[in-house]
């Protein structure tokens, strides 16, 4: 009997284990590249073959044929650049065909890769063809633009060992070990439900009817690399989804993670996930609403349509090797106590329809609201409440940015003493002069000193969200985009309330409480924000603070009554 191509194992990069022993001697000596954590996510996938065909990190060749039309340079599918991004530095010390080391970010070896191709890329034709606009709204955009390096390498790599993950180790599974688990039980056709959230009771219903639909046995694969940023983090996922595993028939079922790096590339990121399953031994894809929606762009509109990513993916499907499987999106009829496909209640007028949308459930997390048993099990929400706890309980942190002499410090400093009065929570000020003289001491104000400076106070801030205390931030902070860096390290934990201080550059000169703006007027001092130097005003903070005319207690009360109003204090 010939073998289901389902079945058959896919090519992987790696060695064996005899040969990675000596390469891995042996790439000691070459020049290395440490790994962000997207590129490990990367460097897994292809070389355990869920990223097949591909060899190793696009060559420019292929990468302009995979932006521009979704294909390979031998013309094979492809929707998704997989470029290994490295500094201008890096990049120039390396000669053509050069082998280099990829280390992981302790230092060990994962892979040697032979550059083939070393470029600078058009990173907003990148942005513009693969995620459809040139706007750091999207994640995925905004990573290209402020956190992957300038230059790409390309070239094929050779595998020698997996990425280290102490986490979940039983659940994560290889494409080649899914393929042969399903060769033994005998799973001919087996469709996959990919997620980034909680499962709740209408994902089941919906992976139910999509099993009995296709015919298929059903793997659940949730993303556990990087998702969107603020999503429930993946251990805790993994506790909820776990406990939901019990509730499906497990004859039927099987639940393996995958550390994939999703980009939120909608239609795009349907079909390479697509792609990705169809490697993992999948017959058949749930595909939903907005499948990998990246939320709103600036201008506030949804990147994609609705229903872009399965008009794309079934344009695409014969060739994918994974048949979609279109979501209906799932309501609960309250009359007949289940859940149904909206659009095929026939009876709307005569029954209740119920439904709790994502914000709306986040809401009630938010504020320790009652979650109703008909939309989630009860073992799932009490995961979700131990690591999202109401929000007047978790930490949070309250970051004002200004000009100097705007009167962030005096304001934070009347806050703190504020919330201290309140008590419950431990308040730490991180103020921009005490950070300089504790944490920054060797900085100067270059954007680069700058930026080091505000990652520390996020870091500082987010690690003291995590532990549940409130931190209050007033450094200058004057480049909108280090500003959203830090937000998005403590959103992870708890809120990031900004506040502009919005004094104007001519009444902080007139102030001129230190005597600075003198001294940057004469040129003493040079690189002096407002002056001499940039300041990016905050297009979309949480508050503005007027200060002319306005004393500072109520500058201070405008700052309470804010974070009263986001459920951070009670009242
Ligand atoms: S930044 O840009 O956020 O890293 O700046 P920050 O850490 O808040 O430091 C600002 C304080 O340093 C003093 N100072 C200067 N500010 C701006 N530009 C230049 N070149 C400069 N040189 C020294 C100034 O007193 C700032 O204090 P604040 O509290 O903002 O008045």
């Amino acid at each position: 009997m010939t073998m289901l191509s389902n079945l058959a194992p896919v090519p992987e990069l790696y060695v064996s284990y005899d040969s990675a022993q000596k390469l891995k001697v042996e790439a000691g000596n070459l020049k290395s590249h440490d790994l962000t954590p997207r590129q490990i996510c990367d460097l897994e996938l292809l070389m355990n073959g869920g990223f097949n065909p591909l060899k190793g990190f696009l060559s420019e060749e292929d990468y302009n044929g995979v932006v521009d039309n979704m294909r390979l340079a031998d013309g094979q599918l492809w929707p998704m650049p997989i470029t290994l991004d490295v500094s201008e530095e890096f990049a120039a010390s390396l000669e053509d065909g050069e082998d280099i080391a990829l280390r992981d970010q302790e230092g060990v070896i994962l892979a040697t890769m032979t550059v083939t191709d070393n470029w600078q890329p058009n990173k907003a034709h990148e942005a513009e063809k693969v995620f459809g606009a040139d706007d750091d709204a999207h994640p995925a955009v905004n990573y290209l633009h402020n956190q992957a390096g300038k230059i790409y390498l390309g070239g094929p790599v050779t595998g020698i060992q997996q990425p280290v993950h102490y986490d979940f180790r039983g659940r994560r599974d290889t494409p080649n070990e899914l393929r042969a688990y399903f060769r033994k039980l005998g799973w001919r056709k087996v469709v996959a439900f990919q997620t980034r959230n909680p499962l709740h009771r209408a994902h089941q219903e919906l992976t139910f009817r999509a099993a009995r639909e296709a015919q298929a046995n059903l793997l659940i694969h949730p993303i556990v690399g990087m998702t969107k940023p603020g999503d429930v983090d993946h251990f805790t996922r993994v506790r909820c989804y776990e406990a939901v595993l019990d509730k499906y028939p497990a004859s039927t079922t099987t639940m393996s993670l995958l550390n994939l790096a999703m980009r939120m590339a909608g239609p795009r990121e349907a079909v390479w996930h697509g792609l990705i399953r169809a490697n993992h031994g999948c017959t058949h894809f749930i595909v939903g609403r907005d499948h990998a929606g990246p939320g709103k762009n600036s201008a506030g509109e949804d990147f994609y349509g609705p229903y872009d990513a399965q008009d794309l993916y079934r344009e695409n499907q014969s060739e994918i090797g994974c048949e979609m499987v279109d979501f209906k999106h799932m309501v609960y009829v309250q009359e007949r106590a289940q859940y149904e496909p909206n659009d095929e209640i026939k009876d709307k007028d005569d029954v209740t329809v119920l439904n709790i949308s994502g914000t709306e459930l986040r809401r009630r997390l938010m504020e320790g609201l009652e979650i109703p048993e008909w939309f989630s099990f009860p073992e799932v929400v009490t995961e979700l409440r131990k690591t999202k706890p109401a929000r007047s309980k978790q930490g949070f942190t309250v970051f004002f940015t200004g000009f100097s002499g705007s009167g962030k410090s005096t304001i934070a400093n009347a806050l703190m003493v504020k919330l201290m009065e309140m008590g419950g929570r431990p308040v730490t000020l991180l103020d921009g002069d005490i950070v300089r003289k504790n944490l920054s001491s060797e900085l100067g104000f270059s954007k680069e000193h700058r930026d080091l400076n505000i990652r520390r106070i996020g870091y500082v801030a987010s690690e003291i969200t995590k532990n549940g205390g409130i931190a209050i931030c007033a450094p200058i902070a004057p480049y909108a985009t280090t500003r959203r860096a830090v937000r998005e390290d403590v959103e992870s934990f708890g809120a990031f309330v900004e506040v502009h201080v919005a004094t104007t550059i001519e009444e902080c000169e007139r102030r001129d409480r230190k005597g600075l703006y003198k001294l940057a007027r004469e040129g003493k001092i040079k690189e002096f924000t407002g002056i001499s130097d940039p300041y990016d005003v905050p297009t979309n903070p949480e508050l503005s603070v007027e200060t002319e005319n306005v004393e500072v207690d109520n500058c201070a009360h405008q700052v309470l009554l804010k974070l009263e109003s986001m459920g951070l204090i009670s009242g």
